[in-house]
């Protein structure tokens, strides 16, 4: 099985400085050889070059940095689109949370019913409508539902990527009014870390596959790190307290992992300046060994 690595460093869909180096940080802590080691066809393409211009310009619209984030998601959904061609498994390394608008618009064109996993602490739904901080991270989801900015919205030529239906939220903790809104409007299905604490990551992973099982021909699975408490994950740039464990994530992956549902991935959010000693990449790599079969026995 054939995976192809891609990386996305862009920290422009959010404000804090150092996610665009997420994708080295991960590399660092040995991402090709843990997948090689798991007896995978793994091709590391490198990273989409977007560069970022010495001014960053606002005026033209409340969303910030739009220009650059629509540049990178269009280079990304091309290249997505292009590993899925080839039969490989996309695995995409951020960089912020706005590059899952690329990830998604080339990944979906794949399937007639792509089922996302949306591992976060945020909803990442808002829209330019609703967002309380114009970062384009936190509207993500919103975006591949066909929600918000036209141009972002309308990437790799058609819109929505995703159905309402068939996303399924887990380690939310923070959410805006916007968000929850939409949430119940297109009855999105949240497991959050109440739901978490109270049935267990089994029952809720248990639930999420089979909720897919029954209608989905693809799932992407999408991490973001701040889905995990602060004291396993601390290199992100909106922490929030109160989060998923280390080992709670890893049975999640091992869950995924047994079942082949996943078909795409991304790992985003990991801020190497904001870390300590490269835990938070080093944890992310853990996870994608788990996502890819590695089990103690
Ligand atoms: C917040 C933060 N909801 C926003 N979102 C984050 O800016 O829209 N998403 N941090 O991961
Ligand atoms: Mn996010
Ligand atoms: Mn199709
Ligand atoms: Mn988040």
């Amino acid at each position: 099985e054939k995976i192809t690595i891609i990386g996305l460093p862009m920290d422009l869909g959010q404000n804090r400085r150092g996610v665009d180096m997420g994708p080295s940080a991960i590399r660092y802590a040995e991402v090709v050889e843990r997948l090689d080691s798991l007896g995978f066809d793994v091709e590391d393409s490198g990273d989409i070059m977007i560069g970022r211009p010495a001014q960053l310009d606002t005026s033209e619209t409340k969303l910030n940095n739009l220009k650059e984030v629509t540049i990178g998601s269009r280079l990304l959904a091309e290249k997505v689109d292009a590993i899925l061609g080839k039969n490989s498994f996309p695995l995409v390394l951020g960089g912020d949370h706005s590059i899952a608008i690329g990830t998604l618009a080339g990944a979906s064109k794949h399937y007639e019913n792509l089922g996302v996993i949306w591992f976060d602490a945020h909803g990442d739904l808002n829209t330019d409508e609703t967002t309380p901080s114009g970062n384009i991270h936190g509207m993500s989801l919103a975006v591949s539902l066909g929600l918000g900015n036209d141009e972002l919205v309308n990437i790799h030529g058609y819109s929505p990527k995703i159905k309402p239906e068939n996303v399924v939220i887990i380690g939310a903790r923070s959410l805006d009014e916007g968000e929850r809104k939409l949430i119940t409007a297109k009855e999105i299905k949240v497991f959050s870390m109440h739901e978490i604490d109270r049935r267990g990551m089994a029952a809720v992973i248990e639930e999420t596959i089979a909720f897919f099982n029954e209608k989905t021909d693809g799932v992407h699975l999408s991490v973001d790190m701040d889905a995990l408490d602060p004291i396993d994950a601390p290199g992100v740039g909106t922490p929030v307290l109160g989060g998923i464990t280390y080992r709670e994530s890893h049975l999640a992956m091992e869950m995924l992992s047994e079942s082949g549902i996943v078909t795409s991935a991304e790992f985003v959010e990991v801020n190497p300046i904001l870390d300590d000693k490269n835990k938070t990449a080093t944890v992310a790599v853990a996870l994608m060994g788990s996502l890819f079969g590695e089990k103690l026995v």
